[in-house]
């Protein structure tokens, strides 16, 4: 069968692979199918990507969605329909996951969701259709059936992950190695090497996504993605998992096999501050581990327990000190606009950020995610949403008095001030303090040069 996949262009800054598509590609792929990903992250690519599709043989489409993106993914739906009536489009991803009848109802052109994990289910899908039987047994979509919506049985979750084919090869690698929204110099791409997160974060959707049953790829397994990507030109790896802390007996072999084989990346990934143990992190660094990012949110601790986040402000301050007594770089997030979060609340986070000087600080405007808990408690404050103001700069609702343009002006004061030079200069010495090698001397080198031509550019000719 001839699918195509389009991936929405995700808007902003950040650019990083259509993972999910390139994902449901190599599976359709590794099944004998013929498929083609349009990816509209890439600008040249969305100024024709009518013209494209237009000249591309398909017989199923297939879209992903964050909910942020759900309309843009409709509308490219609206196209398709309108140059290919005939062609049957599959959305899949969070949205259409989270809140299957919903999208059905408000958006007709999706004729088929995939819900949860694609893999499988796209492939027995895709076969269904391309014999013409039916699909009403297929576990884990969702469709319109006589005027009605039909959701089939969850699919239980991919237990061994080593068993998907690699996807780095579905999508344009070259692209994102050279843009991406990565805080480094070196070439960087983006990994995801286990799914799922065992924690309750009442305004996070990853738990009712993927359940709370959280899995790793195998050392081996995520060792080789890692040295194809490295062959292909990544000096720099950030792994995108909810969570990456969370078996430490996976991460301590995952770092121990790094130095063991001499593979020399650098590499940033999220943790937890309650799972920031003094060892391992050492460990970590020792493997290349160049900058830790936690989600600290608030600085209030009330709102910490509304967000059911399950750590204490001590916790926070005592995972930085570690990470500072380590000289690792730190990124952390915030959160503010909350429903029921004070001023007084919003100015200790504020504080909280100063103090704990994280290399990079980013804040989000606080905004309840759909498959999160507080998404419900919204609901049932009577909020209505604006599925395009779900974005990190934009504020969905007004919040302790203040207005939303307010809000957003705040959020813009507190970015400038946190993230003011300082941090960035004592990152660079700490990085000199750091040179253990030739290849370290080789790439602070490289920095210093890059640094150096760029004040250079600045200068009045
Ligand atoms: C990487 C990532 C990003 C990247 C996206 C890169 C990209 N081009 O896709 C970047 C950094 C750009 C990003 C941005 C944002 N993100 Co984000 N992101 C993630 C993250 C960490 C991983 C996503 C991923 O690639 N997973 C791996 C793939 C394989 O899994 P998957 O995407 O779910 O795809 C599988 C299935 O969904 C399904 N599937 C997906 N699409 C399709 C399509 C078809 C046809 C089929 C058949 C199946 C299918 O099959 C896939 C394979 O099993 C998730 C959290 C998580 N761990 O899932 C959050 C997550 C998806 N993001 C989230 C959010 C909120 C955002 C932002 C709004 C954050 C912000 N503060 O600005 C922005 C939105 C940007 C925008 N304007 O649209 C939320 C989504 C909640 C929601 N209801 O939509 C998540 C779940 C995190 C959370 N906190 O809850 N994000
Ligand atoms: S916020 Fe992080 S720790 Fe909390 S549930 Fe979501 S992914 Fe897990």
């Amino acid at each position: 069968m001839n699918i195509t996949l389009i991936q929405p262009f995700t808007g902003g800054t950040d650019v990083e692979p259509p993972h999910s598509l390139a994902c449901i590609f190599a599976a359709l792929d590794k099944a004998g199918h013929r498929c083609t990903l349009i990816d509209l992250q890439q600008c040249k690519v969305r100024e024709r990507w009518e013209e494209i599709f237009k000249n591309t043989p398909v017989d199923l489409v297939g879209l992903t969605g964050m909910t942020p993106q759900v309309q843009d993914a409709h509308e490219i739906a609206a196209r398709v329909k309108a140059s290919r009536p005939d062609v049957r489009i599959i959305l899949g991803g969070v949205h259409a996951t989270l809140l299957p009848e919903q999208t059905l109802k408000e958006f007709p052109f999706f004729d088929i969701l995939v819900i949860g994990e694609g893999e499988d289910t796209v492939v027995e899908l895709s076969s269904r259709l391309e014999d013409r039987l039916p699909y009403d047994d297929v576990a884990g979509i969702a469709y319109r059936k006589d005027g009605s919506i039909v959701i089939t049985p969850p699919r239980p979750r991919i237990t061994n992950l080593d068993s998907l084919p690699d996807h780095h090869a579905y999508y344009d690698f070259d692209f994102y190695l050279k843009n991406n929204s990565f805080e480094t110099s070196d070439k960087a791409i983006s990994l995801i090497v286990s799914r799922g997160c065992p924690y309750n974060c009442q305004f996070c959707a990853t738990r009712n996504f993927w359940t709370l049953k959280y899995n790793n790829k195998s050392v081996d397994k995520a060792l080789g993605e890692i040295r194809g990507v490295m062959r292909r030109g990544a000096e720099y790896i950030k792994f995108r998992d909810s969570t990456f802390v969370i078996n430490k007996k996976w991460v301590r072999e995952f770092c121990e096999r790094i130095i063991k084989e001499k593979l020399r990346f650098r590499w940033a990934a999220n943790a937890r501050v309650d799972l920031v143990d003094y060892d391992l992190f050492k460990l970590m660094k020792k493997a290349g581990l160049d900058t830790i990012c936690f989600g600290v949110e608030s600085g209030s601790q009330r709102m910490l327990d509304f967000y059911g986040k399950g750590v204490t402000i001590e916790q926070i301050e005592k995972a930085f000190a570690v990470c500072k007594r380590l000289r690792l770089r730190t990124g952390a997030y915030y959160m503010l606009g909350a429903l029921t979060e004070t001023r007084e609340e919003m100015d200790a986070t504020f504080r909280l950020a100063k103090r704990l000087n994280a290399a990079w600080s980013w804040c989000f405007l606080f905004m309840p995610l759909p498959g999160s808990e507080l998404y419900q408690y919204y609901i049932d404050q009577g909020c209505t949403f604006d599925y395009s103001r779900i974005r990190s700069d934009k504020a969905a609702f007004s919040s302790a008095g203040y207005s939303i343009a307010e809000l957003e002006e705040k959020r813009a004061g507190w970015y400038q001030e946190l993230n003011k030079r300082p941090n960035r200069l004592s990152s660079g010495i700490n990085a000199l303090l750091d040179v253990r090698s030739i290849y370290d001397l080789r790439r602070v080198t490289r920095k210093v040069r890059r640094f150096c031509g760029r004040m250079l550019r600045r200068l009045p000719v």
